[in-house]
């Protein structure tokens, strides 16, 4: 058996696996949690992310507007179903007037760490992306820090603590536009402003092996630790005659060189299927931003974000997606 280092939380939102379900990550029942209508100016709410917080859970929220201009916002919920998204964006304070400029914000992460909760995203930096990064205690105050990173970068993941004394955040450079490629790499600093040691960590898959990673891939949740090493949930992207497909895949990462990636799956763990995946904004995507974990029971609730348009809930446990992971795995 495989174990979770983290906190119980015995309030996950949960639900047994069905017994005709198809490989290791199933769909919360009532899918999707969060329509379109999530806040008051909101045409779409997905590729969000969420935190337990003070009995209950937090998340920052990515809301493409009426306008359909992408912006974050933060919620909260006592069940981790039912959530109150503001109306109004997060205001941040702090950083160099010249880096608070906000063109665009999309795709939050959030990663608790030496009692902070940390936000990295994807950042507007003169209509360029980066990567944002911040912190709040409480979901209402924010202080910016530097961009992470120059242009042009995207899903910007944070390690949530410190490995051999520094700092680590995955990241996965890229164009200004829909980026027709990807790698991941992990890049380490002493205090989350100054960041370099760069080392690549994994790439797209060309051959027919594993087609669905061929295009690009880019990491989801912040990874979760187990005693096995780090368990990494990420998006992987196939061009089709019909554009993009994102699906999710799992690896397993070394402990202490994250880097070195010890088990890839060449299997996706989930892929587009259910209308509301596979119909929306932009059709056939599955975009994971965050999981919940529970330290006590190996449980693991994913929160993605589905079609560019409404977000879903899936679950799988630490044994599941390890042994998954493993047994399709490159060998
Ligand atoms: C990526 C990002 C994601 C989006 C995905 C599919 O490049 O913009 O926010 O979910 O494309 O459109």
């Amino acid at each position: 058996m495989a174990k979770i280092i983290a906190a119980a939380l015995p309030n996950i939102p949960w639900q047994d696996r069905p017994q005709n379900a198809r490989g290791p990550v199933w769909r919360y029942s009532a899918n999707p949690i969060i329509g379109r209508d999530g806040n008051k100016r909101s045409n779409s709410v997905f590729n969000s992310a969420v935190v337990p917080y003070q009995g209950g859970f937090a998340g920052i929220f990515r809301c493409d507007s009426r306008s359909i201009s992408m912006d974050l916002f933060a919620g909260f919920s006592d069940d981790g179903l039912h959530w109150k998204i503001d109306d109004e964006p997060i205001q941040m304070q702090g950083a160099d007037a010249e880096v608070l400029k906000v063109d665009y914000r999309y795709d939050p992460r959030v990663c608790f760490m030496d009692g902070r909760y940390y936000v990295s995203w994807c950042n507007g930096y003169h209509n360029m992306p980066t990567i944002g990064l911040a912190y709040t205690h409480d979901f209402r105050t924010f202080t910016q820090l530097e961009n992470a990173f120059l242009p042009f970068n995207r899903n910007g993941v944070l390690f949530p603590r410190r490995i051999g004394g520094v700092y680590m955040m995955m990241s996965r450079p890229s164009d200004n536009g829909h980026t027709p490629f990807g790698d991941i790499f992990v890049s380490q600093s002493p205090d989350l402003e100054l960041w370099g040691r760069h080392r690549y960590m994994m790439g797209t898959i060309k051959s027919n092996e594993s087609a669905w990673q061929s295009t690009k891939i880019g990491p989801g949740p912040i990874p979760i630790e187990t005693d096995e090493g780090w368990l990494l949930i990420y998006h992987g992207v196939i061009t089709t005659c019909n554009g993009f497909v994102y699906r999710m895949g799992s690896a397993l990462l070394d402990i202490d060189e994250p880097w070195k990636v010890k088990y890839r799956s060449l299997d996706y763990i989930l892929g587009p299927t259910e209308l509301y995946e596979c119909v929306g904004d932009v059709p056939n995507v599955v975009f994971p931003c965050a999981a919940l974990t529970d330290g006590a029971t190996g449980r693991i609730a994913i929160y993605y974000g589905c079609a560019d348009t409404v977000t879903g809930l899936a679950f799988t446990t630490v044994d599941e997606l390890l042994s998954f992971t493993k047994e399709f795995s490159r060998r």
